[in-house]
């Protein structure tokens, strides 16, 4: 890490400018992103680009001081005009976007403008960044301000390691593709090497969003584009749990603690801390209040709910709107379960200092989190953080993304406001020991996974990437030329071989793809060469492969290894046992969307069933092979069986038959000094890849994502260099060319017995 740069890029800078006896002074920011990646910037000796807020009422000389500030901290400002900031920042991002982003669609405006300020705005950045870019730098992109800045970036720096962090959720591709400028924004986070989100469910939304609206099909956690290969990552972020920690054991926060708590008159206390956005769930929060004081008056003069509330957005008009809405509510419910001792809410509507902070998390009895929709929602993590009496509870949403980690925490749905005013009342009762055992969970969790462990995450996983953005480790021609030329030194070589995609072209039926005679020819001189033995390793069932190869003197196995027949022998056998009735409960699954897929067909094998649509039309067939695929997996996900992708097919089989058991088996059998040559062109070829002991060599046909140390273009490369065997292994070759007899050669090295 230490020898590269680390360029972040956000659209808030980690600090603030203000104005004290006429000079500049900058002041840090304490929000988790500052927090969180202050170390990284100043170990990496790096950049932070930024824009550091409206200063157009500062004079020429005061902006002079505030650049020469910002400079001296390794800050890069982008200073945007006030027309771009109301257009791009408020009209665009927080009033198109935000929305949209969190399920509000309700609150996007009929009449949604800023797209040209914001497409602007982004190039303004990519211009800032690419300024100070030098090679080997990494640079680091967050959040929906910034969503073209990776496209931009990369077009103006191909060779650039390029990370993407979304700070919100994504959301379904259902809601995604509300907005008119879908496609533009995929395209522009797709100029990243790596795209991360806080939670599994945000990504699984990214991916349907490039296969709807893109047709571009994803392997788990990596898509290609281009010549470029993406890859995506899921990255909870946590917060500076010491820093928290610290602070709750300062004898100063204590003596704050106590003053609350006294304050409150022995009453509980019930705290909410947020930003006041529309997204954090206040008013229905509140209601649920109200209910609880409705059907147990006497809590009235028991307990206090604390809402803190930070300013936020005042420039836009949902927001302002929002906050009126709030304060009403606020004065309605103190107005009717008000008592003469007792206001119950008490509601703060501005800033609190970090030790205040704390403070509160620490009086608070019971701590409701309670967001409609929140990418992650750090309050919630603060709140553990700074408990360590190990006391109190947290009543979580299940829509924030925090909720997919806090284990502890009691989850509700922010929308069924009597489940939430049932869940504070569980809180109010829970026994202390079971308060306890909760929040040591909580705690074990959020003091591990730091803010620090996220940003460690992302920027290892974004380093590991090479500079051309592909992951694949691959060497050069020239390598394989020379790893190829070393195998041929070995005692003996087995050619393990894929059949379609890898001897032969995909064709759009599978019964399209018998070999053509110079394959044929082709195999029969390979199996002749003394010191080489050939194995098709396929996919296919039995009888396909053998009517089509069965003349040949090569091994066969079939479905993935389930099936092995020794070269001319005749005979099958089985390397696993597979209850013949496995697929009974499958089989309509795959039915059903036969029936609804145009075009699309099933293959049905002892020991797996494949869906093939390559005849359907393209996006149509993608799309319902993708449902296809989460169904499965849903379905599936306790039962013995797997769901694998390959070209335009989708493959259910009982797991463990794999490729993987044939790299096993031929491993065992080798006698010793045999290598191994390995191609293939399909996902299921990566098991057999990753099975080989890393000697051998393995090579990957076509362009996907591939952990094969090589990589050839197509079939005909691999035919050529097949063909290049034959000069290598020349002596009997020639025999069997001019059609002499081959049957009497004597037994390669590494045949399996
Ligand atoms: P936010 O929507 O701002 O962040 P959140 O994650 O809760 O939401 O962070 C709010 C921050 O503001 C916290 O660090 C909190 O301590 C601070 N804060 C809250 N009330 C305060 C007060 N009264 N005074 C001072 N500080 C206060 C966005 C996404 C989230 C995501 C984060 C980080 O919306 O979902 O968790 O980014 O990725």
């Amino acid at each position: 890490m230490a020898a590269n740069r680390l360029l972040i890029v956000s659209n808030r800078l980690p600090v603030t400018a203000r104005l004290s006896d006429g000079r500049v002074r900058l002041t840090s920011a304490t929000g988790g992103l500052a927090t969180g990646l202050r170390p990284w910037h100043e170990r990496s000796d790096g950049l932070w680009v930024g824009w550091p807020g409206d200063v157009s009422r500062l004079t020429a000389d005061q902006r002079t001081d505030l650049d020469r500030e910002l400079a001296g901290r390794g800050i890069v400002p982008v200073h945007l005009a006030a027309e771009h900031v109301d257009r791009y920042y408020h009209g665009f991002s927080n009033g198109v976007v935000w929305p949209l982003f969190h399920y509000l669609i309700d609150r996007v405006p009929i009449d949604a403008t800023g797209w040209g300020a914001y497409q602007q705005v982004n190039e303004l950045f990519a211009d800032a960044v690419a300024d100070q870019y030098r090679p080997g730098d990494t640079i680091w992109v967050h959040d929906y301000q910034l969503m073209l800045v990776p496209a931009l970036l990369r077009a103006r720096l191909p060779e650039a390691r390029i990370g993407f962090f979304l700070h919100i959720p994504f959301p379904s591709s259902e809601v995604f593709r509300l907005l008119p400028w879908r496609e533009r924004l995929l395209d522009g986070l797709l100029g990243a090497d790596l795209v991360g989100f806080h939670t599994f469910d945000y990504m699984r939304h990214f991916v349907a969003a490039l296969l709807h609206l893109k047709g571009l099909e994803t392997d788990i956690d990596r898509v290609r584009v281009d010549q470029r290969e993406v890859r995506m990552g899921v990255f909870p972020m946590g917060v500076d749990a010491r820093r928290f920690t610290e602070l709750a054991e300062d004898p100063d926060v204590a003596a704050e603690v106590a003053e609350i708590r006294r304050e409150a008159g022995g009453r509980r206390i019930i705290l909410g801390v947020d930003r006041l956005d529309y997204t954090k769930g206040i008013p229905r929060r509140l209601h649920a209040i109200q209910r609880l004081l409705t059907a147990e008056p006497e809590l009235r003069d028991r307990v206090r709910y604390i809402q803190v509330a930070v300013p936020s957005r005042g420039e836009v008009d949902s927001y302002r709107r929002f906050k009126r809405q709030v304060e009403e509510n606020v004065g309605r419910i103190n107005g009717l379960c008000g008592t003469v001792r007792s206001t119950p809410i008490h509601y703060m509507h501005r800033s609190v200092s970090m030790r205040q902070l704390v403070a509160l998390f620490v009086a608070a009895d019971v701590m409701l989190v309670t967001p409609l929709r929140d990418g992650m929602n750090l309050v919630a993590k603060e709140f553990v953080a700074s408990r360590v009496d190990e006391d109190g509870v947290l009543v979580l949403s299940e829509f924030a993304g925090a909720a997919a980690e806090l284990n502890g925490a009691i989850v509700v749905n922010p929308y069924d406001v009597q489940s939430v005013t049932e869940s504070v009342r569980q809180a109010l009762a829970l026994l202390p020991e079971e308060r306890r055992a909760r929040m040591r969970t909580l705690r074990d969790r959020v003091c591990e996974y730091d803010i620090h462990a996220w940003a460690r995450g992302f920027l290892t996983q974004l380093e590991a990437l090479r500079p051309d953005g592909g992951t694949v480790v691959l060497q050069s021609p020239e390598t394989l030329t020379h790893a190829l030329a070393d195998a041929r030194q070995a005692a003996g070589v087995r050619l393990l071989l894929d059949y379609d995609g890898t001897l032969v072209p995909i064709v759009r039926s599978p019964e399209l793809a018998a070999p053509d005679e110079a394959l044929l020819r082709l195999l029969e001189r390979l199996a002749a060469s003394p010191g080489l033995q050939i194995d098709i390793v396929s996919g296919r069932p039995r009888p396909t492969l053998e009517g089509w190869l069965g003349e040949l003197p090569i091994s066969l196995w079939a479905e993935h290894g389930l099936w092995h027949r020794d070269g001319r022998e005749g005979t099958w056998r089985t390397a696993v046992r597979v209850d013949p009735d496995w697929s009974r409960r499958i089989l309509p699954i795959l039915e059903h969307f036969t029936a609804r897929t145009p075009g699309s067909q099933i293959e049905t094998k002892t020991a797996s069933l494949t869906w093939h649509y390559r005849r359907a039309p393209k996006e149509f067939g993608l799309r319902q092979a993708q449902d296809l695929r989460v169904h499965l997996t849903d379905a599936l996900s306790n039962q013995p069986f797997e769901v694998i992708e390959g070209k335009k097919v989708i493959e259910v089989r009982p797991r463990g038959v794999s490729k993987a058991l044939v790299a096993r088996r031929v491993q065992d059998e080798a006698e010793p000094g045999v290598r191994v040559i390995a191609l293939g062109d399909d996902r299921t070829d990566e098991d057999l890849f990753a099975a080989l002991a890393p000697e051998n060599v393995t090579i990957a046909v076509g362009h996907r994502p591939s952990c094969a140390r090589f990589r050839v273009d197509d079939h005909k490369a691999v035919r050529e260099l097949l063909a290049s065997f034959l000069d290598a292994f020349p002596e009997r070759a020639a025999r069997a060319a001019s059609g002499g007899p081959v049957t009497d050669a004597p037994a390669p090295p590494a045949r399996s017995r």
